[in-house]
């Protein structure tokens, strides 16, 4: 298969081409780096933005399952849509190897036509997104997809990284008001653009309430004196069903604003250029690692260092300067 003839696969929406070409983005083959290459900008060229909504929370808060359930009411909403769904695992150390565990949560949308689910691992350091994450994004949009929904692990952190890749992020908190004391001193909520206080149902449905009342509370003080923007907050269960509705209402109705007041492509511009700038930085560290002169004048540097002859700092840029940048 050419290059060509794998863009127009992808293009057609043909599943296994399109994991084929994922898992090509995510290797380390010079070969397949290249393939990558060319194939990339014909991808970017003709394929059409998605909403990307960003979704994350800590593990065990029920993210995988509430994608099943809210991407499962979207699909029912409209038979046009295509839903693309990307989960990044900080726990499989290899790509895939969560696949199990979320075809599992994700039962219903994993036998879906109109579904495209890639599990990929979270192979390093750039908080909670994987280093391809962008250019899995790209595939899924060529393939067609309108929505594309993206799980990583974060904890509202201004160093979570789902802010890069997202239009609208969603943050999942656990129902316990112990556990919103906690965020609520990390002041962390105002990095997410809605706020959902998950497994509101059974027992946890008191907490739930308690919790989304602090947070509430929480927002409009934030509000009042910094004039932060609110953060609103949803109570959903997605093993009950109940609050998905109205969120999904709220999403369309934050993507209307951001379409209408040209907010949108704005923001993915200024993405592209500092995931640019992380991808340079993340780029550099594996130059160093692999490349054989720098890595000899790394030793040499190292030892000056070990008698003392250097400190990091010059040491680092004194290696710099050999770049001949
Ligand atoms: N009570 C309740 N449990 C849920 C809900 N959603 C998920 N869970 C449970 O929480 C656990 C973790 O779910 P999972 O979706 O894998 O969480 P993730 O690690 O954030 O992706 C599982 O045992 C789910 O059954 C919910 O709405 N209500
Ligand atoms: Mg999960």
């Amino acid at each position: 298969m050419t290059t060509k003839e794998m863009a127009e696969r992808i293009f057609s929406g043909d599943k296994k081409t399109l994991a084929k070409a994922m898992t090509l983005i995510c290797s380390h083959l010079d070969n397949d780096k290249e393939i990558a290459k060319r194939l990339l900008p014909i991808i970017l060229e003709k394929s059409t933005p998605a909403y990307r909504i960003g979704i994350s929370g800590i593990g065990g808060v029920g993210k995988s399952t509430f994608i099943e359930a809210l991407g499962s009411s979207i699909l029912e909403s409209d038979p046009s849509i295509k839903l693309g769904v990307l989960t990044i695992d900080p726990s499989s150390p290899n790509s895939g190897g969560s696949i199990l565990a979320d075809s599992v949560r994700m039962n219903n949308l994993v036998s879906s036509d109109r579904v495209f689910l890639r599990a990929a691992s979270n192979n390093t350091q750039l908080g909670g997104l994987n280093r391809e994450a962008y250019e899995l994004v790209t595939l899924l949009e060529g393939a067609g997809c309108h929505y594309i929904m993206i799980e990583t692990v974060g904890s509202g952190q201004s160093d979570d990284r789902i802010n890069l890749l997202s239009d609208l992020s969603i943050l999942l908190q656990m129902p316990a008001s112990g556990d919103s004391m906690q965020a609520l001193k990390k002041g962390s909520i105002e990095n997410a653009d809605l706020l959902v206080i998950h497994k509101n149902d059974g027992l946890l449905k008191k907490e739930a309430s308690k919790a989304s009342l602090l947070y509430k509370q929480r927002g409009q003080l934030l509000h009042s004196t910094s004039g932060h923007k609110e953060t609103p907050v949803f109570l959903v269960s997605s093993i009950e069903k109940t609050g998905l509705k109205e969120l999904w209402r709220m999403i369309e109705k934050i993507q209307k604003k951001q379409i209408k007041e040209h907010l949108l492509e704005h923001k993915r511009n200024s993405q592209r250029k500092e995931l640019f700038e992380d991808q340079v930085v993340a780029e550099f560290r594996e130059l160093l690692k692999n490349s054989k002169t720098l890595s000899k004048e790394k030793k040499q540097l190292e030892k000056l260092l070990d008698e003392k002859k250097t400190s990091p700092l010059l040491a680092a840029r004194s290696l710099l300067m050999n770049l001949h940048l």
